[in-house]
């Protein structure tokens, strides 16, 4: 970056203390990742002063004979990778993405059913009154059960009920396996589209490591930048099944992505997401994404064996999902002092929490970056012991229940992490740790 340097030295500065950060902590949140060199080359490339709106060959500027070359071939790898029919790989994120597939299936009022926020859903699947979805249509949200797993009866008991023009499945906080086919009954016996939301998964999907739902659903949508390791955008992905439903599905996404939600897209994003299919093709990706679920495995049980409470019972997938309660500690408090020991997760609502999302029961955390660097089972168990040391040692800090007390008691929390010397001793080890695996797109 020795332009940067050259002219801009604060912000190559703040750059190069966030890599500083990322090679020396352990992040275990379950939706990022690191990407490669050359997804973050491709992503800082001279694509980004472009302006495209339209698609490939039908534009509305001049001048995008290459800028149609990358969108192609992007398009061509998503679907090869995931075996659909039809890609569009301009969304700027999941939540647009999400956003133009209700867009082009619903009318204003009509019904959209997701699962809800607090079962591990996400806001864009229906959250009511606050979102575009909860806003514009009439949302109707399942949950999980009291055992923490999708109830496929009652779920199927609320689609006869509700008669959903479209079935959200996909989630962001839910442990284990999604049964596509139970979700296709469902959406079948209503008439009802069905998309699944795999962004969290696309990698296990690509892997082989989780179930592929393209032959289940009708469409499909993932972010590029969590398991699938690629640059921070999304893809929207129609099934055959969803062209044989409706032949024109295909034109109504992509007009739902431009002109309906979005202008001109990305281009070096989409350069990135090219790069970043690639990069998923090969044998090495899936042992890659193997690895996680081992590894997630690995620290699921290594934390159950020291007493905690994982939601479902432990997890098939890259993440667990914690409830604190029986330690008798907020999820908040535990975030960050395990933030100030150099391990990064996720404070987070179990199913049926009755603490506010900000100060919740649980912790959510995940092993796509970890995995990433390289790290193995014996990492993970290594890792379950410092979480369980931080909990132990944080476990009287009570958070009161009164707002006004607690904005004054978690400022002075804060400040009392951030000086504690056995988290800095923590924060030492788990930086020896890091440092032994190198961080990838930067270290050689
Ligand atoms: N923000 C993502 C997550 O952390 O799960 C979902 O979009």
């Amino acid at each position: 970056m020795q332009y940067l340097r050259k002219t801009d030295p604060v912000t190559l500065s703040i750059i190069r203390a966030e890599e500083k950060r990322q090679r020396e902590e352990l992040m275990l949140i379950p939706s990022e990742n690191y990407a490669s060199r050359a997804v973050l080359e491709a992503s800082g490339s001279v694509l980004t002063n472009k302006y495209a709106e339209g698609y490939p060959r039908r534009r509305y500027y001049q001048g995008n004979t290459n800028i149609d070359d990358v969108e192609l071939l992007a398009q061509e790898r998503a679907k090869k990778l995931f075996g659909v029919p039809h890609a569009n790989v301009q969304p700027y994120s999941g939540s647009p993405a999400n956003s133009a597939v209700q867009f082009a299936t619903l009318e204003p009022g009509d019904t959209v059913m997701g699962l809800a926020l607090a079962s591990g859903g996400h806001l864009t699947h229906g959250h009511p009154k606050i979102t575009f979805s909860g806003k514009f249509f009439k949302s109707v949200q399942y949950n999980v059960g009291k055992n923490g797993w999708l109830d496929y009866d009652e779920i199927a008991k609320m689609a006869k009920r509700e008669k959903p023009k479209l079935i959200i499945a996909g989630t962001t906080a839910y442990p284990r396996i999604l049964d596509w086919k139970k979700f296709s009954q469902i959406a079948e016996s209503v008439g009802a589209y069905l998309m699944a939301d795999i962004a969290h998964i696309a990698g296990l999907v690509v892997a082989g490591a989780h179930p592929s739902p393209v032959r289940w659903v009708h469409v499909v949508t993932t972010t590029t930048h969590k398991t699938l390791r690629g640059p921070r955008g999304a893809m929207i992905l129609v099934t055959a099944r969803g062209l044989k439903k409706d032949p024109d599905f295909g034109s109504k996404i992509d007009r739902a992505v431009f002109p309906a939600l979005q202008g001109g897209p990305h281009n070096h994003t989409t350069a990135g997401i090219a790069v970043a299919l690639r990069e998923a093709q090969g044998k090495l990706f899936k042992t890659y994404g193997k690895q996680i679920v081992k590894n997630a495995k690995a620290l699921a049980e290594s934390l159950m064996k020291k007493g905690f409470e994982l939601v479902s019972g432990g997890t098939d997938n890259h993440l667990m999902l914690v409830d604190l309660r029986n330690k008798g500690v907020s999820g908040w408090v535990v975030a960050w002092a395990l933030d100030k020991a150099g391990i990064i997760l996720n404070y987070n609502s179990v199913p049926f929490d009755t603490n506010p999302p900000m100060f919740p029961s649980g912790m959510r955390l995940g092993t796509p970056g970890v995995t990433s660097r390289g790290m193995k089972e014996r990492e993970m168990v290594r890792i379950g012991t410092w979480i369980n040391e931080v909990v132990e040692h944080v476990k009287d800090e009570k958070l009161p229940g009164d707002k006004e007390q607690r904005t004054v008691w978690t400022k002075a929390f804060l400040g009392r992490v951030a000086k504690d010397r056995f988290l800095a001793k923590i924060r030492g080890e788990v930086r020896s740790l890091a440092r032994r695996f190198p961080l990838p797109g930067i270290d050689r």
